[in-house]
């Protein structure tokens, strides 16, 4: 920043100047008296001074880009998991302490404002908090990036409990008004569907089309300490002008609203499955509706700066978050060529230098596939654009294999087997310059198994870039104690290079530094504690180790290994009352995908095996189990600083990377782990000694499935594990319904246990001993946990962004005049 506005930026941050400002919105913004305002007035007012106070930099930062001519990242994702962003706004700002005392000047507890904002929970999980985390770091390094997505009505769903049941509850977070966005509507686009297409000359068109309009909506995303901002814009559909008209000129004022209502459902909602795909129309309307809007955006703003399009591939980097935008491919390509008259073997060539793909997932039925017959309805052209593509790139491949048949059909686009679908993770790679895996492991499968005969034909094209997370958001805004230690020890610069954490390395051992981090985590617990108590009637001992499982409920990731454990301890508590048992809160935080039945049963397992528990008075506060609802960004950020243990026990070879394991490490939690996904990484970043690794490895997972696994051996040869695995199938937990979970027993019994719970569950029982052991020597604990946060520099996502921009995107920070 300039003298200028760094002088201009500190008069505008006194307490005084905020509170000029606050009064000033909420007259003006609000439209209400200081006198009769509500909490959520005020809230509103303060939004919008920090707003105010964002704008400027966000007009700079255009302004620099435009003039420099930058080259700039569209970075495409159906999710952005953004939680709220008051407190993250004002930390970036460094104006926290004086909008408190501003407000508190005027009567207002800042605190209890905070929790007033709803989430912009437009998420599933990992993939779309990842997309919002990178959000966070190309604004905070400079890089030139907008995220592009869907302004979705509903978000994900609110997860009740009752009865230990799952309950779905609509998330309308617009209800109160937004005040972190700006509607324009000057920039709409309109996105046709249907019809069919006929050549013309040497064209071809796209004729007898519906159509939609998209409208865009931008949110300021803050970079931390630096005048840099960045631009989210999502989109809104709206029902263009003509539909309105023409059902109104047919004097059917019901049937406008209707038609109106169905157009514009294609941003209504958030599907809330992730990983495994439904297949619905709505959702491919969303898929497409988007990616077009953006791509028009996109030669949009090129053609402002540029008469032709030779230099687009110099100028735009379109990267995709997971397959979901995958049809901008085809988009890009018919709007070049149809709409522009580029010709096809150039707009191919710009395409093949600007597209780049991150892939999530190795589940094979996970993989976006969409019927042909359902692009041929709802998008003829594009269908015939990919197999144009798919055409060229067969030929390519037939003269490169010598003819292999076998290998031509596995690697087509187009799954010719059955009911015939594209494959949109081969359009994908096909169109991308590079495609990467989320964590080493992750990479490497990807390249031996699900696309090795991409990898085997480009290789160069295949890389690794890791996940990483915000530090600011999860450590310094989600645990001030610990972060406000941490401060004091080695000062602030760890918010922007996470590698100075190393230097907390060095206070292992000492005695200052470790009972003030051991009462900083103490301060987590206690809180969380309270919180428990007070909104779910729990009282836990923050004695305890506080045991972590928080993420989406699904098989791979073995909820139930945990479950296993937990009722194995609890017997083994009541077999042995008299003896010394470390006392444990075993904690579960997640959503299930509202058709996945396994996933509701689980819930309603913990849900039962934590009223048997913890109402038995044999077994006290040794052992609590808790599922905390609505698992989302606020939830997370809540009850991650106050974890001992995280729990990553995905069956190797499943969880890509995993990025709750990172925010855990990071919060001075121990992992007890599979080498699965980034756990691999952050084992050789904190150290071997401090960790706690169990269970097969992906190749032995492989080695047991070849050599044929019989689970229902494990059980009648393991006497704990088999009661326990008795007891649910009996009914032990749910006598009112004795056969409840006999699924779930043969499941892992009798029916081939997939993701290999029972194999894993001897080692995983024995690390958890270890667990014990490592807790009740405190000092050694608070060194692992020392030894965690310390290593944690690399998973910082500056410096996924960092790897992005420098290998896959070839984009460099904006310079600040
Ligand atoms: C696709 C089509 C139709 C409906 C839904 C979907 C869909 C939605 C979300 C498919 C997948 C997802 C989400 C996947 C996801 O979150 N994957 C996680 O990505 C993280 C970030 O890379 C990794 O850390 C996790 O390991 C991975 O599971």
């Amino acid at each position: 920043m300039t003298a200028v506005d760094l002088e201009f930026d500190q008069l505008n941050s006194t307490v005084d100047a905020l509170r000029r400002s606050i009064s000033n919105r909420m007259m003006y913004g609000v439209g209400k008296d200081a006198i009769t305002a509500q909490p959520r007035d005020w809230l509103h007012a303060a939004a919008l001074t920090v707003r105010d106070r964002l704008v400027a930099r966000w007009m700079k930062t255009t302004r620099l880009q435009y003039e420099q001519d930058v080259k700039r990242v569209y970075y495409l994702s159906m999710e952005f998991l953004i939680g709220r962003t008051f407190t993250n706004a004002l930390l970036a700002l460094g104006i926290y302490d004086q909008m408190n005392e501003a407000l508190a000047s005027m009567g207002v507890d800042m605190a209890s404002l905070v929790n007033l904002e709803p989430d912009a929970a437009l998420g599933n999980g990992g993939l779309g908090r990842l997309a919002a985390c990178f959000l966070d770091s190309m604004a905070t390094l400079g890089i030139p990036g907008f995220g592009y997505g869907i302004r979705y009505e509903y978000g994900m769903f609110r997860q009740q409990i009752v009865e230990g049941e799952q309950l779905e509850t609509p998330d309308y977070w617009l209800r109160a008004g937004n005040p972190w966005e700006f509607p324009r509507p000057e920039v709409q686009y309109i996105v046709h569907f249907g019809g069919r297409t006929v050549q013309r000359d040497d064209r071809v068109e796209w004729i007898d089309t519906e159509h939609v309009n998209a409208m865009a909506y931008d949110t300021v995303i803050p970079g931390y300490a630096t005048s840099a901002t960045n631009t989210l814009r999502l989109w809104s559909a709206r029902a263009t002008e003509e539909l309105d008209l023409s059902a109104f000129n047919k004097g059917d004022y019901r049937r406008a609203v209707e038609a109106k209502n169905t157009s514009e459902n294609v941003s209504r909602l958030l599907y809330p499955d992730d990983s495994t795909p439904a297949g619905r129309e709505l959702r491919l309307r969303q898929e497409y509706f988007f990616v077009s809007a953006t791509m028009q955006d996109l030669i949009r703003r090129y053609q402002r700066t540029h008469s032709t399009f030779g230099r687009l591939a110099e100028k735009v980097a379109v990267h995709l978050n997971d397959t979901h935008p995958v049809l901008a491919i085809p988009e890009l390509m018919r709007l070049l060529v149809d709409v522009h008259h580029v010709p096809w073997d150039k707009a191919w060539k710009h395409i093949q230098q600007m597209f780049s793909y991150t892939n999530h997932t190795l589940m094979p039925e996970a993989l976006e596939t969409w019927d042909v017959e359902m692009l041929a309805r709802l998008l003829p052209r594009h269908l015939e654009i990919i197999f144009d593509i798919n055409a060229e790139f067969l030929k390519h491949v037939s003269e490169h294999s010598g003819h292999d048949v076998e290998m031509i059909r596995r690697i087509s686009l187009v799954d010719e087997y059955g009911q015939r679908r594209v494959r949109m993770a081969h359009l994908a790679i096909v169109a991308s310059q590079k495609v990467n895996g989320v964590s080493k492991l992750h990479s490497q499968l990807m390249t031996r198994d699900i696309f090795a005969d991409f990898a085997k034909m480009w290789p160069e094209r295949f890389t690794n870039v890791t996940n990483g997370i915000t530090p600011r958001r999860w450590l310094a805004q989600a645990s001030r104690p610990l972060s406000s230690l941490i401060d004091e020890q080695i000062g602030t610069h760890w918010r922007r290079d996470l590698f100075e954490l190393e230097k907390l390395g060095d206070l292992r051992g000492d005695p200052a530094f470790t009972s003030a981090f051991r009462a900083a985590k103490r301060r987590n617990k206690q809180h969380l504690a309270h919180h428990l108590a007070q909104h779910l009637g729990q009282t836990v001992n923050p004695d305890a180790i506080f045991d972590l499982q928080v993420k989406r409920i699904h098989e791979y990731k073995r909820q139930l290994l945990n479950v296993l454990h937990v009722i194995v301890r609890y017997n083994r508590i009541r077999q042995h009352p008299e003896r010394d048992w470390v006392p444990r809160v075993v904690m579960f935080a997640g959503k299930a995908a509202s058709a996945y039945r396994m996933a509701k049963t689980i819930i309603k397992l913990i849900g039962d095996v934590s009223a048997k528990i913890n109402n038995d008075p044999v077994v006290g506060d040794r052992l609590k189990v808790v599922f905390v609802p609505n698992y989302g960004v606020s939830v997370a950020e809540m009850i991650i600083p106050a974890a001992d243990l995280s729990e990553q026990i995905s069956m190797a070879g499943t969880e890509a990377s995993g990025t709750g394991n990172m925010k855990l490490a990071l919060n001075g939690a121990l992992t007890i782990g599979t080498l699965d996904g980034a756990n691999i990484e952050i084992c050789d970043a904190v150290g071997r000694e401090n960790i706690f690794i169990f269970g097969h490895t992906a190749d032995e997972v492989d080695e047991l499935r070849a050599k044929g696994y019989r689970p229902r051996q494990l059980y009648e040869e393991n006497p704990e594990l088999r009661m326990a695995l008795d007891q649910i199938r009996t009914g032990f937990f749910s006598p009112d319904d004795p056969h409840r979970f006999s699924d779930i027993f043969h499941t892992l019994v009798d029916w081939g246990d997939h993701y290999m719970v029972l194999a894993d569950f001897a080692a995983f029982a024995k690390a958890q001993e270890e667990v014990d052991a490592r807790f009740v020597d405190t000092q050694a604990w608070t060194d692992s946990a020392i030894a965690n946060v310390a290593g944690m520099g690399q998973f910082s996502s500056d410096r996924t962004i960092g790897d992005y921009a420098r290998e896959i995107w070839h984009v460099k920070p904006v310079e600040e005049e």
